[in-house]
């Protein structure tokens, strides 16, 4: 059984919907962010970031003690190689693989963040910094678009690339960009969206949380944009 400490975004939908495509048995610990339940003391234990996701394997390949993963990409290749499914074996196909899932991880993963902080979430809106990382997701919209546009999925044959970046194509409109000025990621997208195992992992997603996607209270802001060294120092202490 692995345990999935998770809440309904982004980086924890890509975990759900490569468990929902393979059928391993999991079980969800909900950790609510706006609550600030990525500070307790044994979240951080697995996860050292404050942040979800973050996975507990009780029957790891060879056997042994749990072993315990944060960071979503670390955790797809960690589920990936312990199924032997969604990434290619061979050094050629693994190489397509990992510097697509890199892609996501460094580049629209972090951007796509900033882009929906100073759009949505700052209350005090700024023109330069909505403006750069509007600018610079749909740069990567186009860099995903042109590798699109000569094969089905992001790294040939559906695979843990295209896990890492679906979800944070769902909230293109929150994003600013439009699907239509993306003809192949529109087709990428659609094909993804109707897999059932991606269906069932949204359900699930707004079976734990009605409000994905949206911070309200001043409280949730506190606690998710006010975080500095102390934050972490307090709670680990
Ligand atoms: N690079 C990390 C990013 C994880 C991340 O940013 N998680 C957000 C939710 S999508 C989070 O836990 N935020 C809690 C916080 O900001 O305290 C990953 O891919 O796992």
């Amino acid at each position: 059984m692995i345990d999935v400490h998770y809440w309904t975004t982004p980086n924890g939908h890509k975990i759900t919907i490569f468990l929902e495509e393979t059928g391993l048995p999991y079980k969800l610990f909900p950790v609510n962010i706006g609550k600030g339940e990525q500070f307790k003391r044994e979240f951080l234990a697995i996860s050292p970031n404050n942040r979800i996701p973050a996975l507990v394997d009780h029957d790891p390949p060879g056997g042994g003690a749990p072993i315990t993963v944060f960071e979503s990409g670390a955790m797809l290749v960690y589920l990936a190689e312990k199924t032997g499914k969604y990434m290619p074996g061979d050094l050629r196909g693994r190489t397509e693989v990992m510097q697509w899932l890199f892609w996501q991880m460094g580049n629209l993963g972090p951007m796509s963040g900033q882009n929906n902080h100073f759009s949505q979430y700052a209350v005090e809106k700024l023109p330069y910094a909505i403006d750069r990382y509007r600018n610079e997701v749909n740069r990567l919209y186009g860099v995903l678009n042109c590798r699109l546009a000569d094969r089905e999925f992001v790294a040939g044959a559906y695979s843990i690339a295209d896990m890492a970046s679906y979800p944070w194509i769902v909230p293109y409109e929150r994003q600013g960009q439009k699907l239509e000025d993306f003809p192949h990621v529109k087709r990428w997208f659609e094909a993804i969206r109707g897999r059932p195992a991606v269906e069932r992992a949204y359900a699930m997603a707004k079976e734990i949380n009605p409000n994905v996607g949206g911070i309200r209270t001043a409280e949730e802001r506190a606690i998710l944009f006010g975080q500095t060294a102390a934050s972490v120092e307090a709670a680990v202490r």
